[in-house]
């Protein structure tokens, strides 16, 4: 039998190709030289810098899946996964600003827009020169974004919008804005438009007060009668179907980024316990933080390899959403459970924003909650298994 890896108890490292291991190692540097000396103050300050998104392009992290001919990479979906675990390993908000780009702006233009929409806005999105942000949720429509009140109105040349969309990532510094509406010109159905910054009507103040996700900037959408022209509709997609296409993607993307967020948590509190000594000896010579230990590498270590499993097979066009539910709501309740057992672990340090680990902790309840709540997904995952619907 072969020597025992502790930090990667199932060799995931054995499992991946040449070229993700490249992309891995640059997400990882970046996260590790630019995210990391900022994090502390960006989110005490509730501050976001627009340039990461400047350097996040440079470094081919935006649009990893998408086509080069578009600014992409052209790389498969366990690359992006990786991607995501490895800016999450810094901080939730980043691995947010990352995934709003790529998976719920990128990916729907490039899978449904026209060939116009293609050229225009990929290769800026994914040089980070424009930012994008992705508006479904609204006051009164999160779990249930079929029940969204935003209409397209038909104009002599085009469509005019209103409405207004709550809680979304990027919208304050956003240039491009997909948004979805009920669309009167096509009986009601959801259709996506691509709005611009410095459209008439069009606005995005920020959401202040948040006491998680600090460091990624939030925002309402508030559209006022925003007149756009026909190319401003997204024309290949039609109906609920059209969001949550995108949302498989960045929810994929959440169960790896998770994992980077848990896995920072739990080398911290393994090297805490190591380091401090009670009653005589170290902490972690004590039965019970081994056992948390154990507990933190088992979870981590499953959830790493079933993502990677859902990656394979998105890769290969055989994944089923249901099994992204899966990995999206289970490694998102393990990536917290994880945090706040590291919290406990450290102490009254544990709470210090020295130490890191509270802010996770106070992230992962967001990225526990968005892109589809835990409970919801265990709906999905009730209906598949019965065949009764459990919503409503
Ligand atoms: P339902 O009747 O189940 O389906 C309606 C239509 O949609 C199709 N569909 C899907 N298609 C592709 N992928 C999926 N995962 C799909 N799920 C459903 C379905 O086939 C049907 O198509 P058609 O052609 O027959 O009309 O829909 P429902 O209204 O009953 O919804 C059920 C439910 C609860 C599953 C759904 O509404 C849901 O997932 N709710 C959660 C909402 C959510 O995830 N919101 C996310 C907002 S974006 C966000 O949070 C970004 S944060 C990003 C960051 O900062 O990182
Ligand atoms: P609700 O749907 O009101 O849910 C409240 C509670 O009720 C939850 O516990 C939920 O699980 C439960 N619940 C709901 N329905 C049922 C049911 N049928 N049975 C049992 N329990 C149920 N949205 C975007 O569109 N774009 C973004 O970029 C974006 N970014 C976000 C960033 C942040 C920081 C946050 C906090 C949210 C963001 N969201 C975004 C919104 C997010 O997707 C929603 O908050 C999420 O989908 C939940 O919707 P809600 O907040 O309206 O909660």
């Amino acid at each position: 039998l072969s020597p025992f890896d502790w930090e990667d108890a199932f060799r995931l490292e054995d499992q991946l190709t040449d070229d993700e291991r490249m992309i891995r190692d640059a997400a990882r540097s970046y996260a590790a030289d630019r995210l990391q000396p900022r994090v502390i103050d960006a989110y005490r300050e509730e501050t976001t810098d627009p340039s990461i998104f400047a350097e996040m392009g440079e470094m081919g992290l935006l649009g990893v899946t998408i086509p080069e001919e578009y600014g992409g990479v052209g790389a498969g979906y366990v690359s992006y996964g990786l991607v995501a675990r490895e800016i999450e390993r810094v901080d939730s908000g980043y691995r947010s600003m990352m995934s709003v780009q790529s998976s719920l702006v990128m990916y729907p233009i490039h899978a449904y827009g026209s060939e116009e929409q293609r050229t225009k806005y990929l290769p800026k999105l994914a040089s980070g020169e424009w930012i994008g942000c992705f508006g479904l949720t609204e006051p009164d429509a999160g779990s249930d974004p079929g029940g969204m009140k935003t209409v397209a109105r038909k104009t002599a040349d085009g469509y005019a919008l209103s409405g207004s969309k709550m809680w979304i990532s990027n919208a304050p510094i956003a240039d491009v804005f997909v948004v979805w509406a009920k669309s009167e010109a096509h009986g009601g159905k959801i259709r996506g438009f691509v709005l611009e910054k410095g459209l008439k009507g069009l606005s995005a103040p920020k959401i202040g007060g948040k006491l998680s996700l600090r460091a990624s900037i939030t925002g309402e959408i508030v559209m006022d009668n925003v007149e756009v022209g026909e190319d401003a509709l997204l024309p290949h997609v039609e109906g609920l179907k059209g969001p949550f296409g995108c949302l498989n993607r960045a929810r994929f993307g959440i169960s790896w980024g998770v994992m980077g967020a848990a896995e920072f948590c739990w080398h911290a509190a393994r090297q805490y316990g190591l380091d401090r000594k009670q009653f005589g000896k170290p902490l972690a010579q004590t039965q019970l933080f081994q056992k948390k230990l154990a507990d933190m590498q088992t979870e981590i270590a499953l959830g790493l390899q079933g993502s990677l499993r859902v990656g394979r097979l998105l890769d290969e066009g055989e994944a089923a959403p249901e099994m992204i539910s899966l990995v999206k709501r289970n490694n998102c309740g393990k990536a917290l459970d994880v945090a706040r057992m590291a919290r406990d672990m450290h102490g009254g340090n544990g709470i210090s924003e020295e130490f890191q680990v509270f802010r996770h902790m106070a992230n992962l309840e967001t990225v526990n909650t968005y892109e589809g709540t835990h409970d919801v997904h265990a709906l999905i995952l009730g209906r598949a298994q019965t065949g009764l619907q459990a919503f409503f």
